[in-house]
């Protein structure tokens, strides 16, 4: 900000002297996502901010707006559209509502390791989704992460498909999620996720289902006693812009976008890992009951028909090229 009042110094004085110039503000970038500011969004948010910043030498300034002040993932990605936000982080959660060929990377049990799905949205695969984007009024920037989700509740230990019968799940705005939990038995029940956290307090539901990363952003342990971890499904997050600003930048600089993507889903998932290392310890800590060895197989079975219903809708092209990528 010093060199840029030198240079309003400079620019105001050459005005006087009667030369028409004209000094730009910094274009201010408004970034939005659903979780806290200690959350590994916000890791990524911070790297965005870092690398946008220093590429365009001061050029954009980014905002981090964190919980959701922005709305939850659904209207993010609206604004996104009309351009009342610039640049959202988000799971892919609802977003097979506005690009259907998303709904692939949200099926149940489709990765078994976080080595196979970072492969495969790394793929050309995934850069090919990423444009899709474009077909949508959305800017597709970078693949990131948000975690393997596992099944937390306020009612009992759940090990097996028929523990969770009759549970209220929360679940996203995704009609493949929704089919899975029902399938389980589960009464699944779609909410934005700032909406969360008084839904389950106030016991409107009994649990949800989100990656360790969330479960400790959030403090789910002081409205959930009992954490299963199912892995159920990996939940990818990306990096979207807003064509509303993209499409009227230069080359040049929709590359730093690019960059500062990169670098945000980098931290991202260096900040994941650590969690996934470290975060059941935490919970646990903070009086979490964490079942560990859970036999997934009757899960994985339960949850079959969501992938007859899906390929039914969707076809199975998209599904054999992500499981020839994986
Ligand atoms: O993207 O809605 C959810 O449960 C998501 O996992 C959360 O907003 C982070």
């Amino acid at each position: 900000t010093l060199k840029r009042h030198v240079l309003v110094a400079a620019i105001s004085g050459i005005a006087t002297a009667g030369i028409a110039l004209q000094a730009h503000a910094a274009t201010e970038v408004n970034l939005g996502h659903t979780l806290s500011s200690t959350s590994h969004y916000s890791v990524g948010a911070d790297a965005f901010k870092e690398t946008l910043e220093r590429l365009s030498d001061g050029e954009f300034t980014v905002t981090e707006h964190t919980s959701g002040s922005l709305g939850g993932e659904r209207e993010m990605i609206e604004g996104l559209q009309i351009g009342t936000v610039d640049v959202v982080i988000t799971s892919t959660g609802p977003l097979g509502n506005f690009v259907p060929e998303s709904y692939v990377l949200d099926l149940p049990f489709l990765f078994e390791n976080y080595d196979q799905a970072r492969c495969v949205l790394d793929s050309e695969l995934g850069d090919e989704l990423l444009e899709k984007m474009g077909e949508h009024d959305l800017v597709g920037l970078a693949w990131s992460e948000n975690g393997f989700r596992h099944l937390t509740n306020s009612q009992r230990e759940i090990a097996t498909p028929a523990d969770a019968e009759g549970l209220r799940v929360r679940t996203m705005e995704n009609a493949v999620h929704q089919e899975a939990f029902r399938q389980m038995g589960a009464r699944p029940t779609p909410m934005a996720f700032p909406e969360l956290f008084t839904a389950l307090q106030q016991g409107t539901v009994d649990g949800q289902e989100n990656p360790i990363t969330v479960i400790v952003a959030t403090n789910f342990w002081e409205v959930q006693d009992y954490l299963s971890l199912t892995g159920h499904v990996y939940s990818p997050a990306i990096v979207l812009g807003s064509p509303i600003l993209l499409d009227g930048l230069s080359d040049e600089e929709r590359g730093w976008f690019m960059e500062a993507a990169a670098a945000s889903a980098q931290a991202t998932r260096e900040e994941v890992s650590r969690l996934e290392r470290e975060g059941v310890a935490l919970l646990e800590e903070n009086g979490m009951t964490v079942k560990t060895d859970i036999d997934i197989a009757p899960f994985q079975e339960a949850v079959q028909p969501a992938y007859e219903i899906f390929t039914s809708e969707y076809g199975t092209e998209m599904l054999e090229r992500v499981q020839e990528t994986a």
